[in-house]
């Protein structure tokens, strides 16, 4: 087979097939047989025809069905037929539809911009143990956004501090604190330590507040030692975990979520390094690829940008994620979609009224960069939103609010 017996534009895929979407650049070469070079390296074929070819391979062979011109390249739609897959088997699924098509000559840029799933593969995938409803159910709050902080500085606080901060922060209103992405057990700060000194506060903020409080503690390391920091989080009594999801890889994730059918601990899925590959528009894979990937394999919580914080993300991208987290899909519950990145609280107000009421907004420097403190930078988060959900400007919430007044201050808005 030749690159461009895999073009058949026109004809439908079957019912069952893995639906791809890319955007390229042919590198020189005639556009149709650079959409033909990416189906067949990705399904059956290679540079060559193939002396070993038999009829009934060519059968799995994927096909070009939709091209479009599309600015400086163009858009293919490529079916997979799902025999050509181990069908709950998500590294395997990569390696052949996101594996060496980014690296080929013929093609200058390349970009997987989505995957629709049949329901066949869909059915193999348990999804999120939580869901969104299973995390209000937990913490009791079932009509507004959770607030969340990320303890910062982000490295080398000791273990004891790390825990105050923590305290300070569920005090003031915080439902949820969590680890930073780069802390999992450093000299300064180690897991068992930390885990054990930071439940001992949340238990603390929760008997002083009454409200159910969230410790969001980061297991990321090596497979077989993440599992058990997992299960240690689970004998302490903790209800969630958190877990890089990229540095770790989809193997890992998919142990993880086998393991928590008996740990039953809600998993917060960070993606730190996804803009190595998610943010350039015409070569990677789009964070929408991440979002369906990281809920078939079944993540609670998830990050899917802001449009106003400190990320690249705009709008469109950012509602798209969303209703990846949150749209229909066979039994997989739905993802608690996480706004973080240079929020404030007075970025709430037009979070909530972009995006609703069914996000996590975390604020790191937005709340321990607040001039009285973490405690009443926390006050200031929780003030803006208890303004935001009675319809109230947060300028005239703050005259009777003096934290929120003074983040607004601080932060100019
Ligand atoms: C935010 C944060 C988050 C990023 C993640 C940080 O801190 O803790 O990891 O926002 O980005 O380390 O930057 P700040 P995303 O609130 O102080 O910015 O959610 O886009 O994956
Ligand atoms: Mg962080």
């Amino acid at each position: 087979m030749r690159y461009e017996d895999y073009v058949n534009i026109g004809r439908k895929p079957k019912l069952n097939s893995l639906i791809c979407q890319f955007y390229f650049e042919p590198n020189k070469i005639n556009y149709k047989r650079a959409a033909g070079a990416i189906a067949a390296e990705s399904s059956i074929g290679t540079w060559t025809a193939l002396s070993t070819m038999k009829n009934y391979v060519k059968k799995l062979a994927a096909n070009v069905f939709y091209l479009r011109k599309k600015d400086s390249g163009f858009i293919a739609k490529i079916s997979y037929p799902i025999k050509l897959f181990e069908l709950n088997n998500i590294p395997n699924i990569l390696s052949g539809i996101a594996g060496n098509i980014f690296g080929m000559k013929e093609i200058k840029n390349l970009k997987l911009l989505d995957i629709n799933f049949p329901n066949e593969m869909i059915r193999k995938f348990r999804g999120p143990r939580f869901g969104i409803h299973g995390i209000r159910k937990l913490l009791k709050v079932y009509d507004r956004p959770l607030i969340g902080t990320i303890i910062k500085p982000k490295l080398g606080l000791r273990t004891k501090d790390h825990a105050k901060v923590a305290f300070d922060a569920w005090l003031g209103g915080c439902d949820i604190v969590k680890d930073d992405e780069n802390l999992s057990s450093q000299s300064f700060n180690s897991f068992k330590n930390r885990l054990r000194q930071t439940l001992k506060m949340k238990r603390k903020a929760e008997k002083l507040t009454g409200e159910k409080k969230v410790y969001m503690i980061n297991i990321t390391t090596e497979t077989n030692e993440m599992i058990k920091r997992a299960e240690y989080a689970k004998k302490l009594g903790n209800e969630y975990i958190m877990m890089d999801i990229i540095t770790c890889g989809w193997a890992s994730l998919q142990t993880l979520r086998n393991a928590n059918d008996k740990l039953n601990l809600v998993v917060h899925a960070h993606r730190a390094m996804h803009a190595a590959f998610t943010r350039n528009p015409k070569h990677g894979i789009s964070m929408l690829v991440i979002v369906k990937l990281a809920r078939l394999i079944g993540i609670d919580q998830l990050h899917i940008g802001t449009a106003i914080g400190k990320m690249s993300e705009d709008l469109k991208k950012v509602k798209e994620n969303i209703n990846a987290c949150k749209g229909k899909l066979i039994h997989i519950k739905p993802v608690f979609p996480v706004c973080s990145g240079g929020l404030h609280p007075g970025h709430i107000p037009y979070l909530v009224k972009t995006l609703g009421k069914d996000i996590i907004i975390q604020m790191g420097g937005g709340i321990h960069g607040h001039p009285l403190g973490t405690f009443h930078g926390a006050k200031a988060a929780r003030q803006a939103l208890d303004a935001v959900m009675k319809g109230i400007s947060l300028k005239k919430y703050a005259k009777s609010h003096r934290e929120l007044k003074a983040a607004l201050k601080t932060w100019k808005r």
